[in-house]
């Protein structure tokens, strides 16, 4: 296996990446970069770039039969569905207040992309269902790893999670996946960055 791994440890699509490698104990070298659009991942001579597509891939490849995205149609569309919902949504409200205050080295973060954190998170937590410990399936899988550095993100920026009850939990519950640490040390250096030129929290 010749697996490498291009990352930046702010970013959180790359650090989902790097989760689900040590979730299947994967010989992947860690390539931090700069100057790149990230993650990358480099498989012999195959090349793929975005993070839930790579997470599907490693799961596919080297995992065929893991519940993490199980070959089940029905199961596989509802980790899809969360999928998708995490690109457009959960990462976008996130990435739009990072793209500000670093991009524009705004302050303060704007009211509406406070509120459509809010809203997204609000949203979120519905895929949690009182009885399901996970967003698909009631069972761990590269949705909640797509997610995780997203929600860890918005809470190191000083947001309350304790807000929304169920979503709270389910982060708890994360805090025991294999990498979970490097994961918040990403966070809180994207943060770091940020607090250097916001004059408030989220
Ligand atoms: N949809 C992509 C998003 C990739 C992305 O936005 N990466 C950011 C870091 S989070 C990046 O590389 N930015 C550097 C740049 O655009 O130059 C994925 O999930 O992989």
């Amino acid at each position: 296996m010749s697996l490498k791994l291009y990352f930046a440890p702010g970013s959180m699509p790359s650090r989902a990446c790097r989760l689900l490698a040590a979730y299947l104990k994967l010989d992947i070298e860690i390539k931090t970069v700069d100057l790149a659009v990230v993650p990358v991942l480099v498989d012999g001579n195959f090349v793929l770039c975005e993070s839930r597509a790579i997470l599907a891939y490693l799961v596919n490849k080297y995992s065929p039969n893991s519940s993490l995205y199980p070959n089940d149609p029905q199961k596989r569309a509802l980790i899809d569905q969360r999928l998708y919902y995490d690109a457009t949504v959960v990462f976008e409200s996130c990435a739009q207040i990072i793209r500000t205050v670093l991009y524009k080295q705004v302050k303060k973060i704007p009211q509406e992309q406070r509120e459509k954190v809010s809203e997204t998170l609000f949203m979120l937590e519905k895929f949690l269902s009182p009885n399901d410990k996970w967003f698909a399936n009631n069972k761990l899988s590269i949705a909640d790893i797509s997610i995780l550095p997203t929600i860890t993100t918005i809470k190191e920026l000083g947001y309350d999670l304790s807000k929304h009850q169920r979503l709270n939990e389910w982060y708890e519950r994360c805090k025991s996946l294999p990498g979970y640490e490097d994961n918040v040390d990403g966070a809180k250096y994207l943060a770091n960055r940020m607090f250097a030129i916001l004059d408030d929290k989220l």
